[in-house]
């Protein structure tokens, strides 16, 4: 099989990439490890940049977004004892995020891909990555035990932070900036009216919480715990007993609680890797970067490095102009690495650190004052969540 782009990866990154060349007339075939009902049962992120919206809406994908996102202005933080709000829409010049699940973007992904009739690929085997550094790369796979080989012009790695492709690029090439945090988050998915219409980031002495929703129907909350902890360990009534305790009184009173559809922790982690392309392999997305959830950047950065390479490949194609995909991992990593700055300073103000000193609290305690007693600060803050320019 010949086509000019293989993407291995069929989470957001590499779908989102996928449809966007298609509606240029570039041919490309996405390789992803699991079936799509295992994709889709992911959960993950819930915030969506204005950018990154754009960039659906330009791939015919955002009609179902548009339709039943919901659009916030701002969100509230609390904090001893007390809940401050950052305006989003004040602070960044009109600007807001949209509320709506990475799942249903992922949804909304496969079925585009279905409708202009994309090659999508699911429980693809060993996917392997060849001569990336040739003029001719290609990339095999185990379909069964059929060994299937994809000759291509470009390879995208977007097969997320365990996948293949990061690791195809040479030890000596690859440089690896890694924070590993002291804790998880243990999330919850729950049928019940969320408690706030706004999103509510707590900092609280026994840990951080944090209260988002999906829809008005379905809320979704998450409260550090230690890195030992399991799923398990937490029954439903412990992980809202805990919640209630983290939040301001008055919030916790109205809290509806129920039964969990979704239980789940995940390590805290900064991550970068550099470069982002090598020969004719780019990696996009997780594959090169993990953000701690904290500042809602993750998918918002698989997001722009997918801008940056749609137009690169666009360029090629249509323009003969390689100046992108020359440029492409320096401008994808100067605009990384402001999101892993933004995701750091949002983690290191609202949690516990195990190992803090008394220090850490007061310079916390002094950021928080300094945030709400600043417009400055509340621009800061509010340029970052809502998401920098691409
Ligand atoms: P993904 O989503 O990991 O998709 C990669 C795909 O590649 C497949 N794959 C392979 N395919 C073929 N061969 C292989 N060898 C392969 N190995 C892996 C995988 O099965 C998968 O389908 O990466 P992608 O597309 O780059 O998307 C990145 C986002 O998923 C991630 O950044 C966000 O979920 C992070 N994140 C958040 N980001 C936000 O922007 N806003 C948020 O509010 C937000 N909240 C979150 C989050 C991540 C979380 N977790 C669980 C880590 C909240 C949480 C709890
Ligand atoms: C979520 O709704 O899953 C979510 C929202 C905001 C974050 C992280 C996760 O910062």
């Amino acid at each position: 099989m010949k086509v000019q782009v293989c993407i291995i990866g069929g989470g957001p990154s590499g779908l989102l990439l996928s449809q966007l060349l298609h509606l240029q007339g570039i041919d490309t075939i996405v390789l992803e490890k699991y079936s799509r009902e295992h994709v889709l049962a992911r959960i993950r992120a819930g915030v969506l940049e204005h950018g990154f919206a754009k960039l659906m809406r330009e791939a015919q994908c955002g009609e179902r977004m548009d339709r039943e996102g919901e659009i916030h202005h701002g969100f509230e933080i609390a904090h001893d004892g007390r809940l401050d709000r950052v305006d989003l829409h004040k602070y960044s010049g009109g600007n807001s995020v949209i509320v709506y699940g990475q799942t249903e973007v992922t949804r909304d992904l496969y079925e585009a891909r279905d409708r202009l009739g994309g090659k999508v690929v699911h429980n693809a085997e060993d996917v392997t990555p060849h001569d990336i550094d040739s003029g001719a790369p290609y990339v095999t796979y185990r379909d069964g035990d059929k060994l299937v080989r994809v000759d291509c012009e470009f390879v995208i790695g977007a097969d997320g932070f365990h996948g293949v492709s990061r690791k195809s690029i040479p030890n000596d090439v690859l440089r690896e900036h890694e924070k590993v945090y002291p804790f998880g988050w243990l999330g919850i998915l729950s049928r019940t009216k969320p408690v706030s219409p706004e999103l509510i980031y707590v900092k609280h002495e026994r840990g951080f919480a944090l209260c988002s929703l999906r829809s008005q129907v379905l809320s979704r909350y998450y409260i550090q715990v230690p890195l030992t902890d399991k799923p398990e360990d937490w029954s439903d009534d412990a992980f809202w007993i805990e919640l209630k305790r983290r939040l301001p009184a008055d919030v916790a009173a109205r809290l509806v609680t129920g039964p969990s559809i979704e239980k789940s922790i995940a390590p805290l982690r900064s991550f970068v890797a550099e470069p982002m392309r090598h020969g004719r392999l780019f990696l996009a997305g997780d594959a090169a970067h993990i953000v701690p959830p904290t500042g809602a950047r993750g998918l918002n950065s698989a997001a722009s490095d997918i801008y940056y390479l749609y137009h690169a490949l666009v360029g090629h194609y249509l323009k003969g102009d390689d100046s992108g995909l020359d440029g492409y991992s320096q401008k994808a990593l100067a605009r990384v690495w402001k999101a892993q700055r933004f995701s750091w300073w949002m983690t290191m103000l609202l949690h516990r650190f195990p190992d803090r000193v008394s220090y850490d609290d007061r310079l916390q305690d002094t950021e928080m004052d300094y945030l709400f007693s600043s417009e400055t600060a509340m621009r800061l803050v509010s340029e970052n969540y809502v998401g920098l320019p691409f």
